[in-house]
């Protein structure tokens, strides 16, 4: 017989075996289970029951980037320019960032993916989500929830669902991607593009950092902001020491000159990132970002 809490239970650990480490081969019949299992679930569709700071009104708009005095647009093209491919090239080989107004646009993701859509495919999967306002604070934490509970009970916690290997754990949705061109250099497989999905209500911040390697981030959904600072000015940014030296002190959005004062002359790009558009963020490059909106991205981490 049908017992639904013993489908959500066996699911819920499943999901927590795949969260746990790195997935490979020997765990896909692990996640065929947790599939056939969720599909026994009755589904969440109905958008009234999504909470509200994951609807598009006004009052889940945050507020825009303020320019600074040091502040610049990055360099942009259209997907539509003749030479567009080549700029992006040039831009990769050079390290400079580019953003590239509608180069997913045509992606499925970009014209189907939506909360009421993500809360249908995924209602009752468990995944890693973080609670606080950003990664850098003291009282910042993370805990394992369901979709559904994330999408409809936020209530007043800031929840952000970030930097998630979501594929590895439900494939299917994968087909809805198109990995950039440029992720693939020499390669005509995906195995080196490492995707992660960040999914928020607006006013998600993430602090100010770099990574290891080059990143084409794609914004599948909503608005995010952008603000970017050169590797060469690591100094002037203040990073913290130890275990978060990849991620500056100053807060970016409004930052106190008064004890980070060389962060004025340092030269910061700033760029609205909008649904069909593509940002490079060349390795080590510093970069801070705020959803404008409630957002989905996906970033594609390549050498
Ligand atoms: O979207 C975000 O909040 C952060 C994205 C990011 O840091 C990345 O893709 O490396």
């Amino acid at each position: 017989m049908f017992k639904q809490n013993n489908y959500e239970k066996a699911l819920r650990i499943a999901d927590k075996g795949l969260c746990m480490g790195r997935i490979d081969e020997s765990s896909a019949p692990l996640r065929q289970l947790a599939w056939m299992i969720h599909e026994q679930l009755p589904s969440t569709s109905s958008e009234n029951a999504i909470h509200p700071g994951f609807c598009f009104n006004k009052t889940s708009h945050s507020p825009v980037l303020v320019p600074l005095p040091n502040s610049f647009p990055i360099e942009e093209c259209h997907d539509d320019d003749e030479c567009c491919f080549e700029r992006i090239v040039s831009a990769v080989n050079n390290e400079t960032p580019i953003l590239i107004r509608k180069h997913a646009s045509n992606m499925p993701a970009v014209q189907k993916w939506t909360f009421p859509f993500l809360l249908q495919q995924l209602h009752s999967r468990t995944f890693p989500v973080e609670i606080g306002t950003k990664y850098s604070d003291e009282d910042w934490s993370q805990k394992m929830m369901t979709f559904r509970n994330f999408i409809l009970n936020s209530e007043n916690e800031q929840l952000y669902l970030a930097q998630h290997r979501l594929f590895d754990q439900v494939p299917h949705l994968k087909h809805d991607v198109c990995i950039p061109d440029v992720c693939f250099g020499e390669s005509t497989n995906d195995e080196n593009v490492d995707m992660n999905m960040w999914i928020g209500p607006s006013n998600t911040v993430s602090p100010l950092h770099t990574d290891p390697r080059k990143n084409m981030f794609v914004q599948i959904h909503g608005t995010k902001l952008f603000r970017m600072v050169s590797p060469n000015d690591t100094e002037s940014v203040y990073p913290f020491d130890g275990m978060l030296s990849n991620t500056s002190q100053v807060d970016v959005d409004n930052p106190d000159l008064s004890e980070f004062p060389n962060f004025s002359k340092v030269r910061v790009l700033d760029a609205v990132v909008n649904a069909g558009d593509a940002l490079f963020i060349p390795e080590k490059w510093w970069h801070f970002v705020r959803s404008a909106t409630p957002s989905i991205s996906i970033s594609f981490w390549f050498d």
